[in-house]
């Protein structure tokens, strides 16, 4: 299946796998890429060094298109982009921020920039700046979230830009890849399906939680602090909302509580398999997601249900 956006990264597959911090490493996201998607490395709070040691194995691992992720909550943000700028990366994405003060040096290194956005006003900005395309990102997702939701967010933005869109948030078959390209979207991005996949480095007790999920499992917490992130609930997210609703009648809510119980959470989930006291970052369409394949095969199945699924249904408009 051939998008604008397959053409312009010279992909196979209009799929891009999500940047998870501590999951997007090299070996799931060269899969990715050796499937025909665009596999994209997470590097979360990465320094540039760290990030330099991903990018030269993922070299040896791969030699179709890939992206870099740089998540602009970190604090090395600056150096990580100084270093990718030079590093031969060709793509590189962006979240959790605007990426607006990073565009003179990447369009000088001839580097696609592909952001996502979470509102149809940075959205333009982003195409204002020199964007090839961006991520619009639905709060389905898991991880940090905006505040609106796929179905209305694509076609708004679809609306509001003419470079391509990649829709992100709430899907994890063919019939949701189907249905954002029926909104205006040029391609999609998964991060839940993707975590539990063969090749991902999750460890097995992450992975069998994202499995086991259901339509309810996950809650959203960090609002009060301005970083809203959609997990699994567990221990760890009944521990924060009711430290979160404590601090809320404060004058002056003391955040560095739930600083403290945020911290490393991830790295636990994700490295330890610490699924209770740590942060099992997954989007509601957790439920939709039972079983472990690998990218391979959960690109062919993509692109097979999604063809199907538009067959079976033209039928509804002829
Ligand atoms: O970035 C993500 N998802 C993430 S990042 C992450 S690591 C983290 N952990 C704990 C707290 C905070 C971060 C885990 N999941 N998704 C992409 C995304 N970006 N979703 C929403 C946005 C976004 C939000 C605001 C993009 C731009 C933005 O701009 C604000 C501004 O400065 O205008």
């Amino acid at each position: 299946m051939q998008t604008q956006i397959t053409e312009i990264l010279g992909i196979d597959y209009p799929i891009f796998q999500g940047a998870m911090a501590w999951i997007s490493d090299e070996d799931l996201a060269s899969a990715v890429s050796n499937a025909g998607g665009l596999g994209i490395i997470g590097t979360g709070n990465d320094t540039a060094d760290q990030v330099k040691e991903k990018v030269e194995r993922m070299f040896t691992l791969t030699d179709k298109p890939f992206a870099v992720n740089v998540m602009l909550l970190n604090p090395h943000a600056d150096a990580v982009m100084e270093y990718l700028v030079t590093s031969g990366v060709k793509i590189i994405t962006t979240g959790a921020g605007n990426p607006g003060k990073y565009m003179d040096q990447i369009q000088e290194a001839g580097i696609h920039l592909i952001p996502v956005v979470s509102s149809v006003a940075l959205a333009k900005r982003m195409e204002r700046i020199g964007a090839t395309a961006i991520v619009v990102e639905g709060m389905e997702a898991g991880g940090h979230i905006g505040k609106q939701t796929t179905l209305p967010l694509v076609p708004q933005v679809v609306d509001a830009v003419s470079i391509p869109v990649i829709a992100a948030g709430g899907i994890a078959d063919g019939r949701g890849v189907a249905a954002v390209l029926m909104l205006g979207a040029q391609g999609v991005q998964l991060g839940t399906l993707f975590s539990v996949a063969k090749e991902s480095n999750a460890h097995p007790d992450f992975k069998q939680a994202v499995i086991k999920a259901n339509d309810i499992a996950t809650v959203v917490t960090g609002s009060i602090s301005g970083h809203p992130v959609r997990v699994l609930r567990n221990q760890l997210t009944k521990e924060f909302l009711r430290v979160e609703k404590e601090i809320t009648s404060q004058d002056q809510p003391d955040l560095a509580r739930l600083d403290a119980l945020g911290k490393d959470s991830l790295r636990r989930a994700v490295v330890e398999g610490d699924v209770k006291q740590g942060s099992v970052m997954a989007g509601q369409i957790a439920g939709l997601v039972n079983e472990e394949q690998s990218c391979e095969a959960i690109i062919q199945q993509l692109m097979h249900e999604a063809k199907e699924t538009y067959q079976a249904k033209a039928k509804l408009f002829q």
